[in-house]
């Protein structure tokens, strides 16, 4: 269940977390047109309050709109405060930020070019995604009978409500045949991404990333680890891989939002390297979690400060 909070910025006001209510002849809930986004801020080991990437996520926010021709009635500069005001108003000092913008009340009928776009920001506290166990040991994979459409029939660079109609197949397949989490591969076969996560494995020391090209979503952790991970003196290469080469890694991780850097132990029951998590995985999430939450400062540029009264 959520853990509700207070108030959700919709459009433009705040209002009460119980009376943030749409129609249900609201176009989107029909037809699946909304696009949304999946921030954190995390409270600091100084104690401090920041806003990872809030930038970026609210750019994609922005970009995934113009994609699928969402008229988006608000600027970056206005989304950005709205986003740190909700934290700040709900007392939240580390919490998951959910915008998410979508065809309003107005026609049905798949076109409504004249309906509004509605927009809100909620915010609440989310911990583990995929459990504190699978943060520390690991999470079992299994690759979905689903398959991640083709880039013309999708457009997966936007993080689009119905989209994820997709991701719920996979993922309810797979916890329904007692896994954690699904793999998605794409129409020729390569793996995609999981059913909200980026995937990674590493072979021989080297670092190897799904390429941003293919049917999956430009993830931002996927960029920070990226930096992280050749930071920390990792050879890492954007490859197309294929589920026997992760079958055959030495350690295989999956990364979002969300599921923050969460190892894979064991995919389609091979298990993946010493079925827990790797070295390299655990100093890329220890890294991470440094820059995210800890006391690094050397990411600065990652962080939007905010102050929470009382
Ligand atoms: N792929 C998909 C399909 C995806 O949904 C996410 C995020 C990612 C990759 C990673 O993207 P990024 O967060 O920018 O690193 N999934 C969000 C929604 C999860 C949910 O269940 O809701 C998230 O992690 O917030």
């Amino acid at each position: 269940m959520l853990k509700k909070t207070e108030n959700i910025w919709f459009d433009g006001k705040f209002v009460p977390w119980d009376e943030a209510n749409v129609h249900v002849c609201t176009h989107a809930l029909h037809y699946g047109l909304g696009v949304f986004e999946g921030i954190r801020s995390y409270q600091r080991a100084d104690g401090r309050s920041a806003i990872f990437r809030l930038r970026e996520h609210l750019k994609r926010f922005i970009d995934s709109a113009k994609m699928v021709t969402l008229p988006m009635p608000y600027t970056l500069d206005e989304l950005t405060e709205a986003t740190i005001e909700t934290c700040r108003r709900n007392k939240q000092r580390g919490c998951y930020i959910r915008p998410i913008a979508f065809i309003g009340y107005g026609a049905l009928g798949v076109a409504a070019m004249d309906n509004p776009t509605n927009v809100a920001i909620a915010v609440w506290p989310w911990g583990a995604y995929l459990g504190d166990d699978g943060l520390n040991n690991g999470v079992r994979l299994k690759t979905s009978s689903f398959v991640r459409p083709h880039v013309n029939s999708q457009l997966h660079k936007g993080k689009v409500c119905g989209h994820y109609v997709n991701s719920i197949l996979a993922k309810r397949e797979a916890l329904l045949d007692g896994y954690d989490e699904a793999l998605l591969l794409d129409t020729q076969g390569y793996v995609a991404e999981a059913s909200g996560e980026n995937v990674f494995c590493v072979v021989n020391g080297i670092v190897y990333a799904v390429p941003q090209n293919g049917p999956v979503l430009g993830g931002i952790t996927r960029d920070t680890l990226i930096t992280l991970a050749r930071e920390l003196g990792y050879e890492v290469r954007e490859e197309m891989l294929t589920r026997d080469t992760l079958y055959a890694a030495d350690e295989v991780f999956m990364c979002g939002t969300a599921a923050e850097v969460t190892p894979v132990r064991e995919l389609d029951r091979r298990v993946i390297g010493n079925g827990s998590r790797g070295p390299v995985t655990e100093r890329i999430q220890a890294r991470y979690f440094d820059v995210v939450k800890g006391n690094a400062t050397d990411h600065d540029e990652w962080l939007t400060y905010y102050d929470v009264e009382g």
